[in-house]
């Protein structure tokens, strides 16, 4: 999951590291032969950082050399501290933003992710860790976390709170995931000690409402259907209305595939959010479709606000940056990620996990 952004966020670690490598064994080699006391204090400073900089202050002899040269047109490591410039880091920034871009992280994205890495790691003074590639990843973290916690929902915590039933309407193109993902969190739901009804409002695609009737009958959850062709907002209305009257807690409403750019469909969509007031409009989409999900979903939430985002898939997703973008681009949170066909494979979406996936070796 996620390996090919993995590579491509260790390849920039490992420059910055080999940079530093470099300028630390030329700094080594440039050192004047009158200061031997001065790199004798050198060695333990690196073994223990944490001390380096008070104890270079104290050892500094008077008039030691500033570095120069190779140093300040690049890193300069003084004592146990470095400095990275912006132009030294031009180049590997460049290369980075380009590796978020095939990636499939959207271009507004990869821009802000770049400059908080930027901010992060130039001009202050930095004391040298015992990995520079640790300074590296702490900054990416912090870029693409910062990113992700716009606008955090937690799911479980909105529906235990909300008042009975929960209406949630799942919406996205066709072949998506949304029929599979409503079979999911009933599970879920169920497991959390939630009444559960499901609604069949796909009435267009044949055999959808047979579809969504399997996993109802497996997973012992009431489906409320109409005929095919019936209108979308009356079955999950009447879906509604039998979770009030048989005390559910939550309503689980499918609704047909559609295009976003079919003006029509998505007229529906607006006619089921007016009838039906939804709690929470869930858009779905695959993982593995990168920026097409990314733009799908700027274009969803256009038509019918949305509150989140399910991006299924997840298992096959080499890249993982349309979970990183389609929180930045829509302003609404990534609920869950769906990683498998089973209705155990779903998974909670939490910014520490997935930005853990990320940097594991
Ligand atoms: N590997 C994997 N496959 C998934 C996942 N979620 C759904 N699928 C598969 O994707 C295919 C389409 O899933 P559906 O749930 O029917 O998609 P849909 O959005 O309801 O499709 P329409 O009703 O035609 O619009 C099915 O074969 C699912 O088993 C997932 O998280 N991982
Ligand atoms: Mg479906």
């Amino acid at each position: 999951m996620f390996d090919k952004l993995k590579e491509k966020l260790n390849d920039f670690k490992k420059t910055i590291d080999d940079k530093v490598k470099s300028v630390t064994q030329a700094e080594k080699e440039q050192k004047p032969e009158t200061a031997p006391e001065t790199r004798a204090q050198e060695a333990p400073q690196a073994a223990a950082p944490a001390q380096a900089p008070a104890r270079a202050k104290e050892t500094a002899p008077a008039g030691a050399k500033q570095p120069s040269g190779i140093f300040d047109k690049a890193v300069a490591l003084t004592r146990g501290e470095l400095i990275l410039s912006e132009k030294e880091l031009e180049g590997p920034l460049w290369d980075l933003e380009m590796a978020l871009l095939e990636s499939d992280v959207a271009l507004p994205v990869a821009e802000s992710i770049i400059e908080t890495v930027k901010k992060d790691m130039t001009g202050q003074r930095k004391k040298l860790l015992s990995s520079t590639g640790d300074m590296t990843e702490d900054a990416l973290r912090h870029a693409i976390s910062d990113i992700l916690n716009v606008n955090t929902l937690d799911f479980d915590e909105f529906v235990r709170n909300r008042e009975k039933p929960v209406t949630i309407i799942f919406i996205g193109v066709n072949g998506a995931g949304k029929t599979t993902t409503i079979a999911k969190l009933g599970q879920y739901l169920k497991d959390h000690n939630y009444s559960v009804a499901i609604a069949a409002g796909d009435t267009f695609r044949a055999g959808a409402i047979e579809q969504l009737e399997r996993h109802a009958e497996k997973l012992g959850i009431k489906m409320i259907k109409h005929q095919q062709g019936a209108d979308p907002a009356a079955v999950i209305y009447d879906a509604v209305a039998y979770a009030k009257s048989n005390k559910k807690d939550i309503v689980l409403a499918d609704t047909a595939g559609r295009l976003h750019t079919n003006i029509n469909l998505m007229d529906q969509l607006r006619k089921i959010s007016r009838v039906v007031k939804p709690d929470l409009v869930i858009f779905v989409d695959e993982a593995i479709a990168g920026n097409d999900a990314v733009e799908r979903a700027k274009l969803f939430n256009d038509a019918v606000p949305i509150n989140g985002t399910i991006l299924t898939k997840a298992d096959a997703d080499s890249k993982g940056g349309a979970a990183i973008s389609i929180a930045h681009i829509t302003g609404k949170p990534i609920l869950f990620l769906g990683m498998g066909q089973e209705y155990k494979d779903i998974k909670k979406f939490e910014t520490g996990w997935f930005v853990d996936r990320l940097f594991e070796r």
